[in-house]
């Protein structure tokens, strides 16, 4: 395997390799792994996608089950939620599913205890990529075909209750949704939403068990996290009259990114199934032309968010305006201006404080911080998509050079959940490693890399 980090040599590698193999053993629960041992012990939407890619080469059918278990959560008007809970492990991850308080509500399936909120669609690639590694096309083609349904029902569930403007863009309700909970995005449109302590319901975190608070979400935000949990469950999730008067809803590049990019994976799948993809076809032209039209930042070179409630663009620089190169959306001029502003100090550094690549929000971004969760650290499986998306624009060196950094940061800290972004890490850190180590989706990615 070329593009190794330098010191990575065959016993290096190997070691690598079985210490990923390790982590995803050990957050193994049966059908489906956890994100990590202890601050995430239930089962995640978008940590399955990136899990199973993991299990591929090694482990197909736990691929395979990754998913399976995943959209047995899958709601009844198509949306996959964001966390399907474990019974074993109630009480030890807030907000649990009784504070969801999804119980009953029409849509949810009856048996199993999800959220009550979705997050990044990334299952239509990821299946598409499980294809091209499958052992046995002909034995897994049930599989491929009910999974291709599934996913189709919750792309229709994108399009019909969280773009009813028919634009092509998704909305998201909840900083939860966007997998990048605490972008200084949310923070952005957090000053326009007003409510009292009163309307605050009790709770008490768990995540401040595990992590320690510089490296986690202020109260303030998780405050406002809670408030709009509320919102939700006091309106029973009812979709699509719950819209009216909630003031969250915002158009953010990554999530239609992976939407888009799962409608091409859809699109290769259904070619194959001989299904008919007309209408897939049609999301994805419109997805990126709206992309380009509404979400495009000229003057930074980036894509952007746009909070749909207050009519304002949301304009900070993070990691997630970066990822419609995976989707193909960019034309090869922005994409240079996207590329060569990864380049720039705002995601590198200087010479005399390098960073690693790719940090979740921008160096020079007013809300950044090196070690809070989603305000700086590299998370890998941003850099992972980045990677492809660098490599869909032939530029290759550039891809090459974000897998080589990802790997040398996991090799030199372990399989962390995200990393400081500063090469000199500063003084007040023990290590480059933050949040939760043994993180699985760090572990599946490297495999992947390593094609292993
Ligand atoms: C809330 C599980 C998840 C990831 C998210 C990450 C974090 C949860 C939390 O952990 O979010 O969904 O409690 O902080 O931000 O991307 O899927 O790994």
């Amino acid at each position: 395997m070329t593009d190794l980090p330098p010191h990575f040599d065959d016993a290096a590698t190997e070691n690598l390799v079985a210490a990923a193999k390790n982590v995803l053993k050990n957050n193994m629960l049966g059908a489906f792994t956890k994100p990590a041992p202890s601050l995430y012990p239930h089962q995640w939407n978008w940590d399955a996608g990136f899990i199973a890619l993991g299990y591929a080469r090694s482990d197909f059918r736990q691929a395979c089950s990754e998913l399976t278990a995943l959209f047995r959560g899958q709601w009844a008007n198509g949306m996959a939620p964001q966390i399907v809970f474990s019974v074993k492990n109630s009480g030890k991850y807030f907000p649990g599913y009784f504070f969801w308080d999804t119980r009953g509500v029409p849509e949810k399936p009856r048996n199993v205890r999800t959220s009550g909120i979705t997050m990044p669609p990334v299952h239509g690639f990821v299946l598409n990529r499980l294809l091209q590694l499958t052992p046995d096309t002909k034995v897994y083609r049930p599989f491929f075909r009910r999974m291709f349904d599934r996913i189709l029902l919750l792309h229709q569930y994108c399009y019909q209750f969280r773009d009813p403007g028919r634009e092509g863009l998704a909305f998201i309700c909840h900083p939860w949704e966007s997998g990048m909970d605490n972008l200084p995005t949310w923070e952005d449109v957090f000053t326009r939403i007003h409510f009292n302590a009163s309307e605050l319901p009790p709770y008490e975190r768990r995540d401040l068990d595990h992590v320690d608070a510089p490296y986690r979400p202020r109260k303030e935000s998780y405050d406002r996290y809670i408030y709009l949990v509320n919102l939700l469950r006091q309106r029973r999730y009812r979709e699509p009259e719950i819209w009216k008067n909630y003031p969250f809803q915002v158009q953010e590049p990554m999530f239609n990114a992976i939407l888009n990019h799962s409608n091409e994976g859809l699109i290769e799948l259904g070619g194959w199934l001989r299904r008919d993809t007309g209408r897939i076809r049609e999301w994805l032209t419109q997805t990126n032309r709206a992309l380009n039209n509404t979400l495009w930042d000229d003057r930074r070179g980036i894509y952007v968010s746009y909070d749909r409630v207050h009519r304002r663009r949301l304009p900070e620089v993070t990691a997630g305006g970066l990822i419609p190169l995976l989707c193909g959306a960019p034309a090869a001029e922005q994409a240079a201006r996207m590329t060569a502003l990864l380049h720039s100090p705002s995601f590198t550094g200087t010479p005399e404080n390098p960073a690693w690549l790719c940090p979740s929000t921008a160096l020079d971004e007013p809300g950044f911080d090196a070690r809070r969760y989603w305000r700086g650290p590299v998370w890998i499986n941003m850099n992972w998509m980045l990677y492809h998306g660098l490599n869909r624009y032939g530029q290759t060196d550039q891809a090459a050079q974000l897998r080589s950094e990802s790997l040398e940061l996991v090799g030199k800290y372990g399989f962390w959940e995200y990393y400081n972004p500063w090469k000199k890490l500063p003084a007040t850190e023990t290590t480059g490693g933050h949040g939760t180590n043994r993180f699985s989706w760090t572990a599946a990615l490297t495999l992947d890399w390593l094609g292993r």
